[in-house]
């Protein structure tokens, strides 16, 4: 199989993250990757596919915004890595938004996500490893994995949170549906819901998203995920949520994930994006799920049964000593 990884998706490090009311160690480290690469050997360099892929999926604005972030915040004499603190959810007035903290509130939904000082380089180099991989599966390859960190399932079309800025898996689905894949089917095994990819896609019949996720009465993102959403307009009926109690193992992931793979195939795609999250693992520092290493050869065998050209985009995971393993145990199955 095809890996694919830019080193310079290492250079977003942000110091600290808010967490339950006071700031800690950021869990999406550059570390997690160091880990997958000692599991998983050596990777390719992606090629350039320039801004096209991101701009198809994600708007201008918000594309110029993170760009500007950090140096916007510098600019305002602020130290550290640009972190918000207002939102305008209530009379949201958005005239001439230019303090960037009224910029950082318009396009965020949480305070968790820093922008640090070279964010965007890892973003854009973090989205070409996705349309590296996409292309490598539609050019004929049965699979290939996008090692992309940071994550992207919770950012949408215009706005980021959950540690997420760009939509990987969105722009290697969009990749495929421009590259002429009529039905591109998503299956989001994160812990978490992908509340991102789900806006992004959901009044759009072309491709389905299908998430296994912790319920979000307990856990986050909490105003997504529930299994009623079902999208909308020509959306309606292309989005799977099966959301699953803390302390879920095996068993109950599998068949869940059997019964999203059966929805798929009723759809018919013409290439299938996994969002891989290995959040999902027992030791698992911020998740309540209960997968061992061994699971997740088994649920990607599953997946690999089915045939359909894939493209496999890291998302979450942050027991670091043991990511690595998970990861190449998922890839194990195909
Ligand atoms: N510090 C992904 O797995 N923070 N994102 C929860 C723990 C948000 C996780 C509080 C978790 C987002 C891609
Ligand atoms: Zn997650």
């Amino acid at each position: 199989m095809r890996l694919y990884f830019d080193p310079r998706q290492l250079l977003h490090a942000p110091a600290v993250e808010l967490h339950n009311g006071s700031f800690c160690a950021y869990a999406e480290t550059p570390q997690r990757v160091e880990s997958i690469l000692r599991a998983i050997g050596p990777t390719d360099l992606p090629g350039d596919f320039g801004e096209g892929p991101i701009l198809a999926v994600h708007d201008s604005d918000y594309v110029a915004f993170l760009k500007s972030a950090h140096a916007r915040w510098q600019q305002a004499g602020r130290p550290g890595d640009a972190i918000p603190y207002v939102w305008p959810v209530v009379h949201r007035r958005q005239i001439a938004l230019s303090r960037i903290d009224a910029l950082l509130g318009r396009y965020s939904f949480d305070a968790t996500t820093p922008i640090a000082e070279r964010t965007w380089d890892a973003l854009y180099a973090n989205a070409q490893t996705a349309v590296a991989a996409a292309q490598t599966v539609l050019d004929g390859e049965s699979a290939a994995f996008a090692l992309c960190r940071p994550p992207g399932h919770h950012c949408g079309r215009d706005y980021y949170g959950g540690y997420c800025h760009l939509n990987v898996a969105a722009i290697a689905a969009q990749r495929a549906r421009d590259r002429g894949v009529e039905r591109v089917a998503i299956l989001d095994i994160d812990y978490h819901h992908g509340n991102g990819t789900q806006d992004i896609f959901w009044e759009r019949g072309d491709v389905f998203y299908a998430s296994l996720h912790a319920d979000p009465a307990s856990d986050y993102p909490f105003y997504w995920g529930h299994a009623d959403e079902a999208g909308v307009g020509q959306g309606a009926g292309a989005n799977l949520n099966l959301p699953l109690p803390q302390g879920t193992s095996v068993d109950a992931f599998r068949a869940a994930q059997a019964d999203a793979l059966e929805s798929i195939a009723r759809f018919a795609p013409g290439l299938l994006v996994i969002s891989f999250g290995a959040d999902t693992w027992e030791g698992d520092p911020i998740s309540h799920f209960k997968l061992s290493t061994s699971d997740y050869a088994l649920l990607a065998a599953d997946i690999a049964a089915c045939g359909w050209p894939t493209v496999i985009v890291m998302e979450g995971g942050y027991a670091v000593d043991a990511l690595g393993e998970n990861v190449a145990a998922f890839l194990s199955g195909f």
